[in-house]
């Protein structure tokens, strides 16, 4: 009933959302900054021009993340930083960055956990078609190897794309995220074609190049599904569900994770999908699909599913009223006990949360700190369930919170506040919320102040 010993407490953050310094030292333009010009497409305008101005602020923010124990930091290379075209020539003080943050962890004992790429995409290359470039698996390689060459010496964790459901569904279907476009169906499965392929070169370089044993995974993202009930038939009705496609819709978790862990397409999507699938050779999935350590899975809430008596499954309605975040999402812990087992049943990888949090109505009170109770308790009851997961035999390694410090959350700009950390962004202090001082406990403890699943007190219900 406890955490595995090696068990890595950490907490996340990306690019883009917590940098800023977007036009500092040479570095090249990403298809954020080019969106978040474009008026009214985030909350007010906002952009991550400076955010939380980490490109300068690192070793304050580092030593804070010391202060809260963390053993990793889960964080994101700005690919144009390095590349300011995409590719070629690179930008020595762009990628110096990346060094002396990467340093100032190991000095303070956190691992680096490296995302190549959270979604900030070289302007260059959109130019250049972007995903949709059949070259651009090509250049994601020569991106992957220009970071592997320079940080691998000291980088041991990496996962390669983040939540490409989002960056190519979000971004080229419904034109929420950057680039902000409204592709047809058939392009956005060949974006997702290439962008498989493109994790599939990246791992292949950092296992060739890599000077210290890489661990390698990606950060997928999908939909988690939880049963109304315990019983088998529910459960099952929910496995077969979580793992189906029966829309055409980038919201599945099969498209991406099946090619990328048992090399192929799913057999219903490639059906219902038809002749929109782009046209592939059976030997892209030699590429895809490269041996991985372990599924990176970012999870925030899920849908609850009962079984039919024909066989089938219905998606059942919240009861009015339930828990929710400021970005509305509902507060469904349990999300963390079924996903990760669904998952770790289908893939047999061992299972890393890379992101589980909530954006809270976060201020600073009247005494002069931030108390976010409801985020401790959300945090509490979404780590009991994982230790729950563990204690029904999955293989679960790690856990990151979203997000180490307040950031720009994309099209929903500042108005989210999702930290540990609370951001002050007129002035840049930082403030430890009382969730960051709680968590520090539970990594003192190895989770041992979690505690197992209470029963629900009445008269929350999900
Ligand atoms: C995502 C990203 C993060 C978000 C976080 C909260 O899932 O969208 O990985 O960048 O900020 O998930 O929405």
């Amino acid at each position: 009933m406890s955490f595995p010993k090696e068990f890595i407490w950490g907490a996340a953050a990306a690019s883009y959302q917590v940098e800023g310094g977007a036009f500092s030292d040479g570095k090249g333009l990403s298809v954020w900054d080019m969106m978040s010009r474009w008026p009214g497409r985030t909350w007010e305008n906002n952009s991550g021009d400076v955010s939380c101005d980490h490109y300068h602020r690192y070793e304050q923010d580092v030593a804070l993340m010391a202060q809260i124990g963390l053993q990793a930091y889960r964080l994101s290379i700005c690919w144009p930083r390095v590349l300011p075209q995409g590719i070629g020539k690179i930008n020595e003080k762009g990628i110096d960055f990346y060094d002396r943050l990467v340093d100032s962890l190991l000095a303070h004992r956190i691992q680096p956990w490296v995302t190549l790429f959270h979604w900030d995409y070289p302007y260059e290359l959109f130019c250049r078609g972007g995903w949709l470039n059949p070259e651009s698996p090509d250049w994601f390689a020569e991106y992957a190897r220009v970071i592997a060459d320079r940080l691998s010496d000291r980088v041991t964790h990496w996962m390669t794309q983040n939540e490409p459901q989002c960056f190519i569904g979000l971004g080229h279907q419904d034109g929420y995220h950057a680039p902000g476009l409204k592709l047809d169906f058939p392009e956005i499965l060949l974006a997702t074609h290439h962008a498989l392929l493109a994790h599939g070169k990246a791992v292949q370089v950092l296992r060739s190049r890599a000077k210290s044993t890489p661990t390698i995974g990606a950060a997928p993202v999908g939909v988690t599904l939880i049963p109304v009930s315990n019983s088998e038939a529910d459960i099952q009705a929910t496995r077969k569900r979580m793992f189906s496609i029966s829309e055409k819709t980038y919201w599945t978790n099969t498209w991406y994770a099946d090619p990328m862990i048992l090399g192929c397409y799913p057999k219903d999507g490639l059906e219902l999908f038809g002749k929109a699938v782009p046209n592939f050779r059976s030997s892209d999935f030699d590429i895809i699909c490269q041996p991985l350590d372990f599924y990176g899975a970012n999870m925030y809430h899920a849908e609850r599913v009962r079984a039919l008596p024909d066989g089938g499954s219905e998606i059942v309605p919240f009861d009015p009223g339930p828990a929710v975040t400021t970005m509305d999402w509902k507060i469904v812990p349990e999300t963390l006990y079924w996903g990760p087992r669904f998952l770790y049943e289908r893939y047999k990888l061992p299972i890393v949360v890379t992101e589980n949090g909530m954006a809270n109505i976060d201020w600073i009170h009247l005494d002069g700190q931030v108390h976010d109770p409801q985020r401790i308790d959300f945090l509490h009851r979404y780590l009991q369930q994982l230790q729950r997961a563990i204690d029904d035999g999955v293989d679960a390694r790690g856990y990151f919170v979203w997000s180490i410090m307040d950031n720009f959350e994309w099209a929903f700009g500042y108005r989210q506040r999702f930290g540990l950390i609370y951001v002050d962004y007129t002035s840049q202090k930082r403030l430890l919320k009382d969730s960051a001082l709680w968590y520090k406990e539970v990594i003192a403890s190895n989770g041992n102040r979690i505690g197992t699943v209470t029963e629900d007190r009445a008269p929350r219900q999900i």
